[in-house]
């Protein structure tokens, strides 16, 4: 089965997918061992690789140490096309659809295909709503887009159902990664229910509350980043 088959597979059977969020810029590489064990006795299913501000040239060699440490499967999570490489499993292709940017909604990706049709991934196409977490992110600083209200449950079911009629696999809701709020489980609930692809949620989810919330509202996957950055044991009380 493909890795995408195996995500849609687990929800038919209502399995909680839970992924870790690695930003090669944010690791040492001299702990990267420790990391993957830690990660390899957590629930996690699934890892992700990328960052917003990640422009390194070592991200090859980052991933090859995961795949040859690691069972999970990893799946690029770019911030931009340079983002590529050929050691990893499958790549969320991101389109930035809460923003109006066009770099960000196509431009990238026309610029990824030269890299993508010389690789192996698995290539996963995924709405990308960045939705508003009480202070500007990241995402929301290098992208230059503005997130869709917390308030704006309607705008961002459309948005995300837009994104399944036009074809995306998957729906990522993510209020940047350190968000001081995470998506409001109202919202969540609210997507889930619209969409009949999977939905994954991730962005300022800091303890195993969050993570059964957001599985609860209807998540499909759910995404950690920064907590387990901060705390390799971060796991130990899923
Ligand atoms: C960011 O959704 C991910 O893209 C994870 O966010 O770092 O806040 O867990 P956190």
């Amino acid at each position: 089965m493909n890795f995408y088959g195996a995500i849609l597979q687990a929800k038919i059977e209502n399995k909680r997918l839970l992924a870790v969020l690695l930003d090669p810029d944010k690791l040492d590489e001299t702990s990267l061992d420790k990391i993957i064990e830690k990660i390899n006795t957590s629930p996690a299913t699934h890892i992700l690789v990328g960052g917003s501000t990640y422009c390194g040239n070592s991200l090859d060699v980052f991933v090859l140490n995961l795949k040859a440490n690691t069972n999970l499967p990893v799946f690029l999570f770019p911030g931009n096309y340079k983002q590529i490489s050929n050691e990893a499993d499958g790549i969320l292709f991101l389109s930035l659809m809460s923003g109006r940017n066009p770099d960000y909604l196509v431009e990238h990706q026309i610029k990824a295909v030269p890299f993508l049709e010389k690789s192996r991934l698995e290539i996963m196409p995924t709405a990308y709503l960045l939705i508003e977490s009480g202070a500007e992110t990241t995402v929301e600083r290098v992208s230059k887009t503005r997130p869709i209200a917390r308030t704006d449950v309607e705008l961002v079911c459309q948005t995300a159902k837009a994104g399944e009629y036009l074809g995306q696999q998957l729906v990522y809701l993510e209020a940047g990664s350190g968000a001081q709020q995470a998506v409001p489980y109202e919202m969540i609930q609210a997507v889930s229910q619209k969409l009949t692809i999977p939905l994954i949620v991730g962005g300022g989810i800091r303890s195993k509350k969050g993570i059964d919330d957001a599985f609860n509202a209807g998540a499909d996957m759910v995404v950690i980043g920064t907590a387990f950055e901060n705390d390799n044991t971060f796991f130990e009380s899923c």
